[in-house]
C-alpha cells in the first residue's frame, strides 16, 4: 500500500484537527446516521484516553465515534476519491454519510476506501469513524474483557503499556486518476560500485508503465519500461547507517504515444543490503553493531498520538546518546517515523503488535493458575490468522524502507511452551515468503532459555530480553553480570546465530540517588547497564544492545508500576537520567562497530 503523496496527478487533503467525539455509551447504536450529538471534541491525531477528565472515557471499553464534515475539492470530478486512516486502534469503521465504506481490524496499520461513488467534487459529506479498543484472545495484541459484579466491562491485557486507543495517526482524503499506480516494490543489491534495483509496479488496470530513477539531487540516473524490471546504478551511493542516501523511483503510467502521463508516483528508496553470516549482522557487507533502544509511541496527553515535534526531538536524543538504531516495540510505528529513519540513517527493527502471547507471564504476575498459552481456548488458529494478517500488513506497508533491516514478528511469546513451534513455524514461513530479503527475529522472554526454547532455530537472529539485576538478582549486580553472561553464552553456543540484547533495563526514579547499588536510583540504572555491557563485551555473538526503554511510558495500573514504567533512560518529558550520559560515552566510542 502506497503512502498518500501529492504528485502531478494526485492531490492530498489532511483531515487532522478537532473532530466531534463521543463514546458509544453516550450516542447509542447508529450515531453515523446524523450529526453526533455531543459536546465533546477530540484532537486527531491523538489517543482519546488522556484528553478528557472523565474517567468513564479513559476507561471506556468498546466503540467511540469521531465525526467531521469534509469537502471534496472541486477540481476532483474526474478522479477517484480515497479516504485513508493511518491507524484506528484497534478496530475501525468508516462511514461516508450513512454508508459503511471500510472496516479494519489491527490498530497500527493503515486502511483506506475508495469513496468515489458516495461523494461529489465540490460537495461536503459527513465522515464518521468508529474506533473500538477491545482486545480478546483472537486479536493482536491479545487481551481479555471481564465484567465486574456491577456489570461494568473491563479490559485487561498482557502487555506492559497502556491500551491507548483512538485515531492516533493522521486521516487523509486524496485523489488518484481512474487508472492509477497501486503499489511499488523495490529490492536493492550492491555489485562492486554499482547498485541493482529490481522493481515491480502494480496498476489498477493494465497500463503502460515507465520508471525513472532520480538521485538525491533530482538528476535522472537510470530508466526502464514495463511494470517490472531491473536497473543498474553506476557509482551508486549506498544507504548506510548514519549516512543515509535516498534515491527516488518515479513510476508513471503513460498513454500509447508516451507523451501523456496518466499517473505518477515517486517512491523513495535506498540501496543497501542486509545479510546474516555466522554470528555477524552485515549491512552492505560490513559488520553492524546495534546500539539504541526499545521505544514506545508515548507522550503525555497525546498518548500514542503521532507528533512531529516529539519525532524530531526523540531522534535528536537518540543521536545525542550515540544510538544508531531502535526497535518499534511493540507495534508498527507511524509511517512518518519510518520515513524519518530512512532520511536520517537510523536502523530499525520493525515489530508487529504481537505482544503478550504468553500466559506464563500472566500467571507469574497475578498468581493465578497457569493456563496453556497455545490451545483452542486461549491463543488458537484464529489468533494465528490475525497474527498472519498483522505480518502481511506490516510488510506491505514497510517493505521499501531502507532503515528496516529486520522483521520482529513477536515480543516475548511463550516460546518454551508446548504448541509454540506449531504456532510460529507457519508465521516465519509467511514472513520469509513475503520478504525473502530481510532476516526475521522474535524477542525471547526471560522464561525461555537456550535449553527450553522451542522456536529459536526457525529464526535468523535471536533477540533476547533479560532483566538480571532487576526482576532477578535485584540489587546484586555481581550476580546479575554472571547470570547474564552464562545465559547469553548458552544461546551463542547452542545456536551459533547473532544475538541482540533487545531489552535490559531498570526502573529509575529521576532525582533518587545513592552511593550504594540501590534499585530505583539513577546511579543504579547506570551501574546496571555497565554490568550488562561487561557481559555483552565478553561474547562475540552479541551484535547489539537495545536498552529498555528510551523514555518512561504509561502502563495499566499495577503495584509494580509508579505512574507507568520508569525504565526510561529519559523521563517521559525527555529529560536525561544519569544513565543517558554513561550510555552516550559508551555508544559514541563504539560508533556502531565492535
Ligand atoms: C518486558 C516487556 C516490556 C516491559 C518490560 C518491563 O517486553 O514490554 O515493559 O519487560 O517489565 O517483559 O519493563
Amino acid at each position: 500500500m502506497l503512502k498518500p503523496r501529492s504528485t502531478a496527478t494526485r492531490e492530498l487533503v489532511n483531515l487532522d484537527g478537532l473532530w466531534r467525539f463521543a463514546t458509544a455509551t453516550a450516542v447509542g447504536e447508529r450515531p453515523w446516521a446524523g450529526p453526533l450529538d455531543t459536546p465533546l471534541e477530540a484532537a486527531v491525531p491523538a489517543s482519546y484516553n488522556d484528553l478528557f477528565t472523565d474517567s468513564a472515557i479513559r476507561d471506556h471499553v468498546g466503540w467511540v465515534w469521531y465525526q467531521r464534515l469534509v469537502r471534496v475539492p472541486r477540481g476532483w470530478s474526474e478522479d477517484r476519491v480515497i479516504v485513508r486512516v493511518d491507524a484506528a486502534t484497534h478496530q475501525g469503521q468508516v462511514y461516508v454519510d450513512d454508508s459503511l465504506v471500510a472496516e479494519h481490524v489491527g490498530g497500527y496499520t493503515p486502511f483506506e476506501a475508495d469513496i468515489t461513488q458516495y461523494v461529489s467534487a465540490g460537495q461536503e459529506f459527513r465522515l464518521t469513524i468508529g474506533v473500538n479498543n477491545e482486545l480478546t484472545n483472537t486479536t493482536i495484541p491479545p487481551g481479555r474483557i471481564t465484567v465486574t459484579q456491577d456489570g461494568c466491562r473491563k479490559q485487561t491485557y498482557l502487555h506492559d503499556f497502556y491500551n491507548y486507543a483512538g485515531l492516533a495517526r493522521s486521516v487523509w482524503l486524496y485523489s488518484v486518476p481512474s487508472v492509477c499506480i497501486e503499489d511499488i516494490s523495490i529490492v536493492t543489491g550492491l555489485d562492486g560500485t554499482s547498485g541493482t534495483v529490481e522493481y515491480e509496479v502494480e496498476t489498477s488496470a493494465p497500463a503502460t508503465v515507465r520508471v525513472r530513477v532520480l538521485d538525491a539531487s533530482g538528476a535522472e540516473v537510470a530508466a526502464s519500461e514495463g511494470t517490472s524490471g531491473s536497473v543498474r546504478l553506476e557509482d551508486v551511493t549506498p544507504w548506510r547507517p548514519g549516512a543515509a542516501y535516498l534515491y527516488e523511483l518515479v513510476a508513471e503510467i503513460v498513454d500509447g504515444d508516451g507523451e501523456t502521463v496518466g499517473d505518477t508516483y515517486a517512491q523513495p528508496f535506498g540501496v543497501r543490503t542486509v545479510e546474516v553470516r555466522g554470528t555477524q549482522f552485515l549491512i552492505n557487507g560490513e559488520p553492524f553493531y546495534f546500539t539504541g533502544f526499545g521505544k514506545h509511541e508515548d507522550t503525555a496527553v497525546r498518548g500514542k498520538g503521532h507528533d512531529d515535534a516529539y519525532l524530531v526531538h526523540d531522534f535528536q536524543l537518540m543521536e545525542w546518546t550515540g544510538a544508531n538504531s531502535f526497535r518499534t516495540s511493540h507495534y508498527p510505528y507511524a509511517e512518518e517515523v519510518m520515513d524519518f529513519a530512512d532520511r536520517h540513517g537510523i536502523v530499525v527493527i520493525d515489530e508487529t503488535a504481537a505482544v503478550g502471547l504468553n500466559l506464563a507471564v500472566e500467571a507469574g504476575l497475578t498468581g493465578a493458575p497457569q493456563r496453556p498459552t497455545f490451545s483452542p481456548d486461549t491463543f488458537n488458529d484464529e489468533t494465528r490468522a490475525a497474527h498472519a494478517q498483522a505480518i502481511r500488513e506490516l510488510i506491505t506497508r514497510d517493505k521499501n524502507h531502507p532503515s528496516v533491516v529486520m522483521w520482529c514478528i513477536a515480543n516475548e511469546p511463550s516460546s518454551n511452551e508446548e504448541g509454540a513451534r506449531e504456532y510460529f513455524e507457519p508465521l516465519v514461513e509467511l514472513t520469509r515468503k513475503l520478504d525473502p530479503t530481510r532476516p526475521v527475529t522474535y524477542a525471547a522472554v526471560m522464561f525461555a532459555t537456550s535449553d527450553n526454547d522451542r522456536i529459536a532455530e526457525l529464526f535468523d537472529v535471536l533477540c533476547i530480553n533479560r532483566y538480571y539485576g532487576w526482576y532477578i538478582a535485584t540489587g546484586d549486580l555481581a550476580t546479575a553480570e554472571t547470570y547474564m553472561e552464562g545465559d547469553l553464552r548458552g544461546w551463542a553456543e547452542k545456536f551459533g546465530k547473532p544475538l541482540i540484547m533487545s531489552e535490559y533495563g531498570a526502573d529509575t526514579m529521576p532525582g533518587l540517588h545513592s552511593v550504594w547499588d540501590q534499585p530505583w536510583t539513577e546511579e543504579y540504572q547506570a551501574a546496571y547497564l555497565a554490568a550488562s555491557h561487561r557481559a555483552f563485551d565478553r561474547i562475540e555473538a552479541v551484535v547489539g544492545e537495545h536498552v529498555w526503554n528510551f523514555a518512561d511510558f504509561q502502563t495499566s495500573h499495577g503495584i509494580h508500576r509508579v505512574d507507568g514504567n520508569k525504565k526510561g533512560v529519559f523521563t517521559r518529558d525527555r529529560r536525561p537520567k544519569t544513565a543517558a550520559h554513561s550510555l552516550r560515552q559508551r555508544w559514541r566510542e563504539l560508533g556502531g562497530r565492535k
